[in-house]
C-alpha cells in the first residue's frame, strides 16, 4: 500500500499506538489466547515450554508493530539509511532482550505469574539463535541493538541458516560436532515474508548483444535460485524504533528445470530443487579458513544479491534515477565475506541500469564501507579464478575491468614498482590465480576501517601498508564494542539494579556514560557491602550450574578464573592450562601447613575448537585430562578445581560472566584484532588478566594499568623475539609443566606429543614459552589483589565505571557520523 501524507495516514498513525494493551491483565489473555490459538494447546493444560511459545508470540505482536510504524515513519522521511552487511550473526536468546527494550519485562513477569508460571523458568526455554561463529558474529548482534536504540535508520542482512553453528558434546574429553537444527521447534521470533522474494542467479555465459548502436554485455545465466526474506525484529531499548535484520532462506525457483519436468524426469527435478535450498542451510563452523569453497562463494553471493535487489527495490519507490542513490545509501561490509555485492552493484548499474561505467563507478565509490577484522595477510580471503569465473562469470570480468583501471592509475602514481603493482593488484597471480577480496573492498570502499587502534596500527605499517601509504584518508578504526543492555541489563539484572540505585537513575542503560558516575561511590562501604553481594549471588548462580552440568561441587569462595571464547593456538588456551598445571604442581609439593596461604580458584574454561582444527582440539582433550586428575586428587581440595563448560554460547556467557571474578584475555600480542568478550567481563566487574593486544591497550588506559593484571611480550617486541627462535630463553617452570603433559602425567601422551612440540624447540610461534614467567607473575597479583577484598571490591566497581567507552553504542554513533553519514531519525508514534 502505497504511503501518502494524507489524512488517512495520519488517522492510521494516530490509531497505531493503541492497538496493543501492555498492562498486566490485557498481556495474560493475550498469552492465553496464543496458548489456545497459535500454541494450539488448552488454557487449561500449558508447560512451560509452551507457555515460552505462547508468550514470544505476544512479543512477537508488540514487535511487528513497532517494526510497521519504524518503517511508515521511515518511508515519510527518506533519510539515508545504513545497510550492513554481515554473513553471521549471533544474537542469542531474543526474549528477555525484547521485553527489557520494550519496557514490559515486569508486566509479563506479572502476567505469567498471575498464570503460574515464573518469568526466568519460561525464558530458559528458548535455544540460542547461533548463526555465526565468534566475536565478529556477536559484534554484529551488538552492533544492531545500538543501532535500534540510537534510533538509527538501519537494515541488517545476512543469511538464514537452518543449522547453526554446531553444538559441541564432550565424550571422554574428546569434542564432537552435532547439528544445531535450531529450526526444530519453529522460531517465533521472525516472520517469513512470503512476498518478499528475489531471483539470484549462477553459472552461464556472458554474451555481447548490440546496445545502442554499440555492444553490451550480457549475463545469461545457468541457475536460478529464490530467496525468501525472514524479517528479525530489533528493537531498540527506550524508543518505538524496531528496526530490522533480513535474513535470506534459499527456496527453489520454479525458473529452473521446466526441461525436465516436461521430459519426464520428474525425480531428478525434485532432487535439483532441493539442492537449491543447500545454499542457506549450513553455517562454515571456522572463522578462519574458508578458502576456495564453492557452496561459501554461492552463500556470498546469494545473501548480497538478495540484499542489494531489495534495497534498490526500497530506493526506486522513491526515486526514478540514481543521481541521489549515495545520498539515501549507506552499504557497510562487514569483513570481505559480503565484499562481492561491490561487482554485484556494478554489474546492476551498467548492465540492468544502463549506466556508463564512470557514473556507476563513481556511486560504488562513495557507499561502501569496509571494516576488517583480521590481523594477518594470510588470513584474508581469496576466492581461486577458476571457481569465481564458473559461477559468477560476469562478475569476474568486472572485478578484471575494476582492476585494470586500478592497476593503470596506480603505474601513474608509483611507476612501475612492479612488487608494489603486484602487491596491491585485487587479482593474484600464481599456483592458483585468485581474487584478492580485501583488495577489491579497500579500492572500493571510501573508508575502510579497523576494529581497535592497535588494529588500526597494524593495518597501516603491516596487513595493508601499500594501500595505507596511497590513500591515508581512507584509513580510520572506530574501537568495538558491546551493548550494555545485553551485557548488564538481561544478564545481570541485580547487577542492573545496583548500579541504578547509586546512580539514582536508569538513564544509563541509554547514555551509558554515566556510569563513570560510580567512580565517586568507589570509595563508599556501603556500596562495596551491596557489590559483593550481588557478585556472590551470581557466583552462586554459576555455581550451580556447573554442579548440575558436571558433577563437580565448587567453593563459591574461591576466586572464579575464567577463560570463554574461541579455542584457538593465539588465544592461548594451552597457557592457561600449563599455568593451571603448575599451580597444581606448587600445591602438591608445599607442606601441608603452606597450603593453608593458597588462595584456592576455581578454573573455568569453555569454547568450541573449529571441526578440523586438530591442535585447538587437543587443548580441550587436555583440559579434561588435567582437570580429572587435579579434582580428584585429595590433596588438592578446594584449593584448585578446573572445569571444562561446554558448548559454549552466548547464553552460556550470560550466565558465566557475571559471575567470574578474573578473565583471561591472553593473545600473544598483535593477533587479537580487538576482542569483544572482555569488554562484557569490563561492565560486570570483572576484573582482567591481560596481554597488550587489541584494545586492551585502550581498556588499559582508560581504567589505568593497576587496576588489572598484564603481563607479556608487548606488540614490537613479537617480531624480535620470534626471529630468536631456537634460542628464545625459556623458564624452568615451563620446561617443567610441558614435560609433566609429555611425560604422560595426565595420560595419553602420544596425543599431546604434536601439542607439546608446538610450543618448544623453537616452535613456539605464539610464543606461549616466553610469557609463561611474566604469566604466573600476574597471576600471583591477582592472588595477592583478591585476598584484599576491599581493594578488589574498589577495583571492581572501577571496571565497570571504566566500561562505558566500550559500549556499541559509542561505536555506532562513531560509524554514523564519520563513515555512513546517517543522522537518528526517531519514530515519534
Ligand atoms: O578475531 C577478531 C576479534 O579480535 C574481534 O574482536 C572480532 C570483532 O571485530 O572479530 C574477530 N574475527 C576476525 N572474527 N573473524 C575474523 C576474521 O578474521
Amino acid at each position: 500500500v502505497g504511503l501518502g501524507s494524507g489524512a488517512k495516514t495520519e488517522r492510521m498513525l494516530g490509531l497505531m499506538d493503541r492497538f496493543l494493551k501492555n498492562d498486566p491483565a490485557s498481556l495474560q489473555k493475550d498469552i492465553l489466547d496464543h496458548v489456545e490459538y497459535t500454541v494450539a494447546r488448552s488454557r487449561f493444560s500449558f508447560d512451560d515450554f509452551e507457555a515460552y511459545q505462547a508468550l514470544a508470540h505476544s512479543v512477537r505482536d508488540r514487535l511487528i508493530e513497532r517494526c510497521h510504524d519504524t518503517q511508515i515513519y521511515l518511508k515519510m522521511k527518506d533519510p539515508k539509511r545504513i545497510y550492513f552487511l554481515s554473513l553471521e550473526y549471533l544474537m542469542g536468546r531474543s526474549l528477555s532482550n525484547s521485553v527489557i527494550n520494550l519496557g514490559v519485562r515486569d508486566q509479563y513477569a506479572e502476567a505469567l505469574s498471575q498464570l503460574g508460571f515464573e518469568f526466568e523458568v519460561v525464558a530458559e526455554q528458548e535455544g540460542d539463535a547461533a548463526l555465526g561463529n565468534g566475536g565478529l558474529a556477536r559484534l554484529s548482534a551488538c552492533q544492531m541493538d545500538s543501532l535500534a536504540t540510537l534510533d538509527y535508520p538501519a537494515w541488517g542482512y545476512g543469511l538464514r541458516y537452518q543449522y547453526g553453528l554446531f553444538r559441541q558434546v564432550i565424550l571422554d574429553g574428546y569434542q564432537h560436532e552435532q547439528p544445531d537444527y535450531w529450526l526444530n521447534f519453529g522460531n517465533p521470533w521472525e516472520i517469513e515474508r512470503i512476498h518478499v522474494t528475489y531471483p539470484v542467479k549462477f553459472y552461464g555465459t556472458v554474451e555481447e548483444v548490440d546496445f545502442n548502436g554499440g555492444k553490451q554485455k550480457v549475463w545469461v545465466p545457468g541457475e536460478t535460485v529464490e530467496a525468501v526474506a525472514y524479517d528479525n525484529p530489533i528493537p531498540g531499548y527506550g524508543t518505538r524504533n524496531t528496526i530490522t535484520l533480513r535474513l535470506w532462506a534459499a527456496k527453489p525457483s520454479d525458473q529452473n528445470n521446466m526441461e525436465s519436468y516436461n521430459t519426464g524426469d520428474y525425480i531428478n527435478a525434485v532432487v535439483d530443487r532441493q539442492r537449491a535450498e543447500t545454499i542457506s542451510s549450513v553455517l562454515y563452523p571456522d572463522d578462519r579458513s574458508y578458502q576456495g569453497k564453492e557452496l561459501r562463494l554461492k552463500q556470498q553471493y546469494f545473501f548480497v544479491s538478495a540484499s542489494l535487489q531489495d534495497i534498490i527495490r526500497r530506493y526506486k519507490d522513491t526515486h526514478n534515477n540514481f543521481d541521489d542513490f549515495p545520498d539515501k545509501v549507506a552499504l557497510q561490509l562487514n569483513d570481505t565475506q559480503p565484499s562481492l555485492v561491490i561487482a554485484e552493484l556494478m554489474r546492476v548499474l551498467v548492465d540492468e541500469e544502463n549506466l556508463v561505467w564512470s557514473k556507476a563507478w563513481d556511486i560504488v565509490c562513495k557507499v561502501f564501507s569496509f571494516t576488517t577484522h583480521t590481523v594477518s595477510r594470510d588470513n584474508l580471503e581469496k576466492v581461486p579464478v577458476d571457481l569465481l569465473g564458473s559461477l559468477l562469470p560476469r562478475h569476474l570480468q568486472i572485478i578484471y575491468d575494476i582492476n585494470f583501471k586500478f592497476i593503470d592509475d596506480l603505474k601513474k602514481k608509483i611507476g612501475t614498482d612492479y612488487d608494489r603493482l603486484s602487491r596491491m593488484s585485487v587479482v593474484e597471480e600464481g599456483a592458483v590465480k585468485s581474487i584478492r577480496m580485501a583488495n577489491l573492498s579497500i579500492v572500493c570502499a571510501h573508508t575502510v576501517n579497523g576494529v581497535s587502534r592497535v588494529h588500526w596500527e597494524l593495518l597501516k605499517t603491516r596487513i595493508f601498508k601499500d594501500f595505507y601509504e596511497l590513500w591515508p584518508h581512507k584509513f580510520h578504526y572506530k574501537t568495538n564494542g558491546v551493548t550494555q543492555r545485553r551485557w548488564i541489563v538481561v544478564s545481570n539484572p541485580n547487577l542492573c539494579s545496583l548500579i541504578s540505585k547509586w546512580l539514582g537513575t536508569e538513564a544509563w542503560i541509554r547514555e551509558v556514560d554515566l556510569l563513570a558516575g560510580l567512580r565517586e561511590h568507589a570509595a563508599d562501604a556501603e556500596l562495596y557491602r551491596e557489590w559483593k553481594t550481588v557478585r556472590m549471588v551470581n557466583k552462586m548462580r554459576l555455581a550451580e550450574y556447573i554442579e548440575a552440568m558436571s558433577g563437580i561441587k565448587v567453593n563459591v569462595n574461591a576466586m572464579f578464573d575464567v577463560q570463554i571464547k574461541r579455542i584457538h593456538e593465539y588465544k592461548r588456551q594451552f597457557l592457561n592450562i600449563l599455568g593451571i598445571i603448575h599451580r597444581y604442581d606448587c600445591i602438591k609439593n608445599m607442606e601441608k601447613n603452606d597450603r593453608r596461604k593458597v588462595v584456592p580458584r576455581v578454573c573455568i574454561i569453555g569454547g568450541k575448537a573449529a571441526p578440523g582444527y586438530e591442535i585447538a582440539k587437543k587443548v580441550i582433550k587436555l583440559c579434561h585430562a588435567v582437570a580429572s586428575k587435579i579434582n580428584n586428587d585429595p590433596d588438592v581440595g578446594d584449593l584448585l578445581k578446573l572445569v571444562f563448560i561446554p558448548d559454549y554460547n552466548v547464553s552460556v556467557a550470560e550466565l558465566v560472566i557475571p559471575g567470574a571474578d578474573l578473565s583471561q584475555h591472553i593473545s600473544t600480542a598483535g593477533h587479537e584484532a580487538s576482542g569483544t568478550g572482555i569488554m562484557k567481563f569490563l561492565m560486570n566487574g570483572c576484573l582482567l588478566l591481560a596481554t597488550a593486544d587489541g584494545s586492551t591497550v585502550e581498556i588499559m588506559e582508560e581504567l589505568g594499568a593497576e587496576n588489572m593484571f598484564l603481563f607479556g611480550a608487548k606488540l614490537h617486541e613479537v617480531p624480535v623475539l620470534r626471529e630468536k627462535g631456537q634460542n628464545l630463553k625459556v623458564p624452568l617452570q615451563f620446561a617443567r609443566v610441558v614435560r609433566m603433559v609429555r611425560d604422560g602425567y595426565f595420560g595419553f601422551q602420544e596425543h599431546f606429543k604434536s601439542l607439546c612440540d608446538s610450543v618448544e624447540s623453537g616452535n613456539d610461534f605464539y610464543l606461549v614459552g616466553y610469557d609463561f614467567e611474566s604469566y604466573l607473575e600476574a597471576q600471583a597479583a591477582a592472588d595477592k589483589a583478591f585476598v584484599d577484598e576491599e581493594k578488589w571490591c574498589r577495583m571492581s566497581i572501577l571496571s565497570t565505571a571504566g566500561s562505558a567507552r566500550f559500549s556499541s553504542d559509542r561505536t555506532m554513533e562513531e560509524y554514523a557520523e564519520k563513515t555512513w553519514g546517517i543522522k537518528p531519525c526517531r519514530c515519534p508514534f
